[in-house]
């Protein structure tokens, strides 16, 4: 075996990527080139030393949500972790690991750190996209300051090190191999994360839940939830065999996009309102990470899910002792503002994407925290946990008696309603969305104290978030539009698209009079829309009639 090898690298991984993204997402085929993949993993192994300390001797997790080209990234980064000196590899069995539960074994074992293989929510297979991304020993994505230096190290590294023709590691095998001198333990993908969920959540009240009769439908949708979901709900909680649908991983997610929204989980919406629906039904995306809440014919927001599960966290055992604090990113809804400032606790507002919570809950500013994009989570792991949500709203439903519905009513009836809707425009070219937001930031000071379609505009902004724990600043995060009575619209490009850019226009409206309860939220947003529209002209700028995805 050769532990150096000098190949030079001819790409650039990041070309291409907007900034703030904390991995690498690219299409399947373009990770396949020649030293693609390699290029990204000796950069991070580079500038690991200098921004977190020697790798030598230490243990990295690894692990991936099972799409295709896992199992080859799997076998490249593994030789390449023994030639630059790591001790010891964590890999899930098969190459499989959910992305929270990657997060759950790094803390659990006290690793160095891990690699998650996965772009998520985005569809896969050979045409389909993959991805990785790097997580510190608190278990949670890498911060700016190290994304930022593997891209600078992308830039201009000219050899990696490998162990050139070493025998692929079985992956099948549960417990310990060698890799030159390195050891690969092959874990149980599940039972680290299992262990964990049981510890936070009233598992024998869910167990009598089911026994009683209740009945429940969570749609893997072909990724990597699948064995997580079984393990714990068929397999713990009682649940009857089938309550997990789509839950054998597949490398191309069966063709469908693993995205758990009203756009992508039709299926799921579907047979929540027929006849003989279950009591309670879920999703998750990709990599495990995201979750979709459903009653009986009801489907729950994510911005309401946060401040439900907020306002009744002491109902489980985890968090009987109440919260810390809360955390939403600043396009989420402010629902959970609203429970927080009745808790007499914090609602910190963050920039869009999780790793912005890492410090706050590493502070012990925050306990729970969520985003308007089907993410969910707490301090129990660092990255947002689906099946956890679920979980959750299990407990809840088996500690009050009452169903989905009935829980989000009675909280609309407390706190009032927040109707909310994100509009996505897809597939814009990348000149065009940046010309709009520079109009848009351009036309900001005029903006304020202008009355738009009947709605007084109070603040017009470019969020900008400094990190109340280190101090970082974080500048152009989203363009706001506050208008009067809790009604706003943010606009801001999506950092994860791997086609042209992605335009995301973020709908909200504060509705306290339960009589107003009940209206379509399009309804009730259209007067946002239509002032979003004025503003932005993304007709014109997209060349499109309408949003490509509305949830
Ligand atoms: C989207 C969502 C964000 C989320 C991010 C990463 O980002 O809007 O809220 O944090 O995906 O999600 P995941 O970890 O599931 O890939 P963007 O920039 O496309 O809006």
């Amino acid at each position: 075996m050769t532990p150096l090898s000098t190949l030079r690298v001819p790409t650039q991984p990041y070309a291409g990527q907007r900034p703030g993204t904390s991995g690498l997402r690219k299409k399947v085929t373009v990770f396949q080139q020649p030293h693609y993949l390699e290029n990204f993993v000796q950069a991070l192994f580079d500038i690991l030393p200098g921004q977190v300390g020697p790798i030598a001797g230490q243990t990295l997790v690894l692990g991936g949500d099972g799409r295709f080209h896992n199992r080859v990234a799997v076998q490249t980064i593994l030789r390449m972790a023994a030639a630059n000196g790591f001790g010891r590899v964590l890999v899930g069995q098969g190459g499989l690991l959910s992305t929270p539960a990657a997060s759950a074994v790094i803390r659990k074992q006290g690793a160095y750190g891990g690699i998650i293989l996965s772009a998520s929510h985005n569809p896969g297979g050979p045409d389909g996209d993959f991805g990785i991304k790097y997580n510190i020993a608190n278990g949670g994505p890498a911060p700016e300051k190290i994304t930022e230096a593997i891209y600078a190290r992308t830039r201009e590294i000219e050899a990696y090190r490998t162990l050139e023709g070493a025998a692929p590691i079985d992956l099948q095998r549960l417990g310990t191999q060698l890799l030159g001198t390195m050891t690969v333990e092959v874990i149980d993908p599940v039972a680290d994360y299992a262990e964990l969920m049981a510890d936070l959540f009233d598992f024998e009240a869910m167990r009598a839940w089911f026994a009683a009769g209740h009945r429940m439908r969570f749609d893997a949708m072909s990724a990597i939830a699948g064995p997580y979901a079984k393990a714990v709900l068929e397999g713990r909680l009682g649940a009857a065999p089938g309550t997990v649908v789509n839950g054998e991983p597949l490398e191309d997610f069966g063709g469908h996009h693993p995205d758990p929204n009203p756009a992508h989980a039709t299926a799921l919406i579907a047979a929540m309102a027929a006849p003989d629906a279950p009591d309670f039904g879920a999703a998750s995306d990709g990599d495990a990470d995201r979750n979709m809440i459903l009653g009986r014919d009801f489907v729950v927001t994510p911005s309401d899910s946060l401040a439900v599960l907020a306002a009744h966290a002491t109902l489980v055992p985890g968090y009987r002792d109440g919260l810390k604090g809360i955390a939403r990113s600043m396009p989420t809804s402010c629902a959970a503002d609203v429970v927080a400032q009745s808790l007499g606790i914090a609602c910190h507002e963050t920039p869009t994407g999780w790793k912005f919570f890492g410090n706050l809950l590493d502070a012990g500013l925050a306990t729970l925290c969520g985003e308007e994009s089907y993410g969910t989570g707490s301090s129990h792991v660092r990255e947002k946990d689906g099946l956890w949500a679920v979980l959750f709203w299990l407990n809840l439903q088996a500690a009050t008696g009452r169903s989905v519905e009935a829980l989000v009513r009675a909280h609309w009836a407390r706190f009032g309603r927040h109707y909310y809707s994100r509009h996505d425009w897809e597939g814009i070219p990348v000149e065009r969305a940046d010309a709009l937001m520079a109009s848009l930031r351009a036309q900001l000071p005029a903006l304020a104290g202008r009355e738009l379609q009947g709605l007084r505009v109070q603040q017009a902004d470019d969020f900008a978030y400094t990190d109340p724990v280190d101090g970082s600043l974080s500048r152009q995060q989203g363009v706001r539009l506050l208008c009067e009575a809790g009604a706003r619209v943010v606009f801001r490009l999506s950092g994860t698209g791997t086609e042209g850019a992605t335009l995301r226009v973020y709908l909200e409206r504060f509705e306290p009079d339960p009589a107003r309860h009940d209206l379509p939220p399009q309804q009730v947003l259209a007067p946002l829309v239509a002032l979003a529209e004025e503003v932005a002209q993304i007709r014109t700028y997209s060349g499109m009639d309408a949003p490509t995805v509305i949830t």
